[in-house]
């Protein structure tokens, strides 16, 4: 089975390929000629994620799919959540961001957080949205040189690393992703092929 990925994220492309293991094959929008950028008009990852997908899947005509995450920290009333991406501003950077959340948290003791992926399906005109959520607290200051994004400042509950200490494969048995692609190829194995995915 072939599914368009609609992301201009290489770490996303990385994680995901990781976690679905050969199950699939995932096309980025490189490999279907697709240079351009993807919209993302909306206050809640759902909505993002389903205008993601849309876009490429009504393009090229293919079954796709689109994640958005957001970092929601509790003593911040849920920010960045769905404005992850440009929290320090439109060209802000991972640092930056970090930098931020770190600044904003500073002499907080409640430290408590959870990243959250919606993935949204486009399968043969259909949708189909799967959750993943991950919870834990963010920390004093960054930790390790894996991953992306936020993952330096993340430590998953019930561990003692930062998603940065982890490698790909220990990031996606636990985390936000990780989980909603687990629940869309169940999905895809259970719902839609009856067997197991070839
Ligand atoms: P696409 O929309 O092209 O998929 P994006 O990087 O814009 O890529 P999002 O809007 O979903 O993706 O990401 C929101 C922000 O959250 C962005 O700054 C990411 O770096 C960060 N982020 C997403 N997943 C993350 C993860 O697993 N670990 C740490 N940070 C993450």
């Amino acid at each position: 089975m072939k599914l368009v990925f609609a992301t201009n994220n290489k770490n996303k492309i990385k994680e995901i390929q990781s976690a679905i293991l050969g199950k699939m094959e995932i096309l980025s929008l490189a490999e279907i000629g697709f240079s351009g950028e993807i919209p993302e008009d909306y206050d809640t990852l759902e909505e993002n994620a389903l205008q993601k997908a849309t876009h490429i899947a009504t393009r090229f005509n293919v079954n796709c799919f689109a994640d958005d995450t957001g970092l929601e920290i509790e003593a911040l009333q849920g920010r960045p959540g769905v404005y992850s991406a440009r929290y320090a501003g439109s060209q802000a950077s991972a640092e930056n961001n970090m930098e931020k959340v770190l600044r904003e948290l500073k002499g907080e003791s409640n430290r408590k957080a959870l990243f959250r992926t919606v993935i949204s399906l486009k399968y043969n005109q259909q949708d189909y949205f799967f959750e993943g959520i991950v919870q834990g607290q963010i920390l004093e200051s960054k930790t390790g040189d894996e991953g992306f994004g936020y993952d330096p400042i993340f430590q998953p509950d019930g561990f003692c690393q930062s998603f940065a200490e982890m490698s790909i494969a220990q990031k996606n048995k636990i985390s936000h992703r990780g989980l909603a692609v687990k629940r869309l190829v169940q999905f895809l194995e259970d719902e839609i092929t009856g067997s197991p995915v070839q």
